[in-house]
């Protein structure tokens, strides 16, 4: 089914429920690529949350982090994003209201037991009129979602493996972030939770 939880945002429960085989074909095929990483955030601190990413990533230079189409270490451009992505993306924007969508960016986070996102907002994408379309798989998850202030009070949302979530309009700017999840196994994913969203980031 699908909720409204906020102006733009629309939880579509287990719209790829089904699909969770290829989903982790394709993402397997841009790990073999592009291997899980831990960052080091602009403060100084290694996250607990694994990225990879496909269509324009994450390049380092001495300003920091940015997008870019190419790896700076080695020069090559990231891998494509897989169509299967490309196109569940489009869906589930357009079935959420958003006009036709065509993202250039897919970042991927693997969560072990115990790994947290803590409430940030997504500000280094140049399009905030694009919706960012999420996709949730494995382990399942609490997400908070506040509002324009850090200080604003968090509604809290379980996913589960299969939920698509699009955000956009009032709702693109909102801090959120993610509970440590808790031990567990995934038929089809194993001891992790993945979150794959695909975003207009140049
Ligand atoms: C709401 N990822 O990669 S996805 C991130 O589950 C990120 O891995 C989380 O936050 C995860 O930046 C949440 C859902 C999400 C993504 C971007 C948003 C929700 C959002 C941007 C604005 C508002
Ligand atoms: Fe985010």
């Amino acid at each position: 089914w699908r909720e409204q939880i906020a102006p733009g945002a629309v939880v579509m429960h287990g719209f790829v429920r089904d699909h969770g085989p290829e989903l982790l074909a394709a993402v397997n095929g841009v790990i073999a690529q592009v291997p899980w990483r831990h960052m080091t955030t602009p403060g100084g601190h290694v996250m607990s949350v694994a990225m990879s990413w496909c269509g324009n990533g994450w390049s380092s230079d001495s300003r920091g982090y940015r997008y870019s189409e190419r790896d700076s270490r080695s020069g090559k451009r990231w891998p494509p994003i897989p169509t299967i992505l490309m196109a569940l993306a489009d869906e589930a924007a357009q079935q959420a209201g958003f006009a036709p969508f065509v993202p250039d960016s897919c970042l991927m986070n693997r969560y072990d037991p115990g790994s947290k996102l803590s409430l940030h907002q997504d500000k280094d994408e140049h399009d905030f009129g694009s919706p960012i379309v999420s996709v949730s798989l494995g382990l399942p998850a609490v997400f908070q979602f506040g509002g324009m202030q850090r200080s604003d009070r968090a509604q809290r949302i379980p996913l589960a493996h299969g939920d698509v979530v699009v955000w956009g309009g009032p709702s693109r700017l909102c801090f959120h972030g993610i509970m440590p999840i808790k031990e567990g196994y995934h038929s089809l994913v194993g001891p992790h939770r993945i979150n794959i969203t695909l975003r207009k980031a140049l």
